[in-house]
């Protein structure tokens, strides 16, 4: 029981930590994000992020407006720029998020799409150079 443990707390470290793929329920359960990237989520300076939106039963939600909100909650600051947003089909954007330290990071994720919003955060905690 201990091992296990041991095993899930590590999987979830890694999750958020060292994997360049991360997924979430929005709060409100209307939505599931996926962000991923070739490189590792998330670094200092320039990342390019894919965020995958699906609906309940698994489809890609097309034209939504997806919102990306980096947050560094130590020192009260955002992004220099706001990660700008693409959208690539079959529930696909493509996000550019720019870092301008290492440190602990939150990316506040929001989808709006007709009477539809529902936003889940996405927490980073140790983002390097
Ligand atoms: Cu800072």
């Amino acid at each position: 029981m201990r091992a296990l443990m041991m095993f899930i707390m590590t999987c979830l470290v890694l999750s958020a930590g060292c994997s360049n793929e991360v997924a979430k329920t929005t709060d409100k359960g209307l939505f599931h994000i996926q962000l991923s990237s070739t490189e590792k989520l998330l670094k200092k300076g320039r990342n390019e992020v894919i965020v995958r939106v699906t609906d309940n039963k698994g489809q890609g939600v097309d034209h939504a407006q997806i919102e990306v909100a980096p947050w560094m909650p130590a020192h009260r600051h955002g992004a220099m720029w706001p990660p700008a947003t693409i959208e690539e089909g079959n529930g696909l954007y493509r996000s550019v998020i720019a870092l301008t330290m290492p440190g602990h990071w939150e990316l506040k994720v929001a989808v709006s799409k007709g009477e539809l919003s529902d936003s889940t955060t996405f927490d980073f905690r140790d983002v390097k150079d």
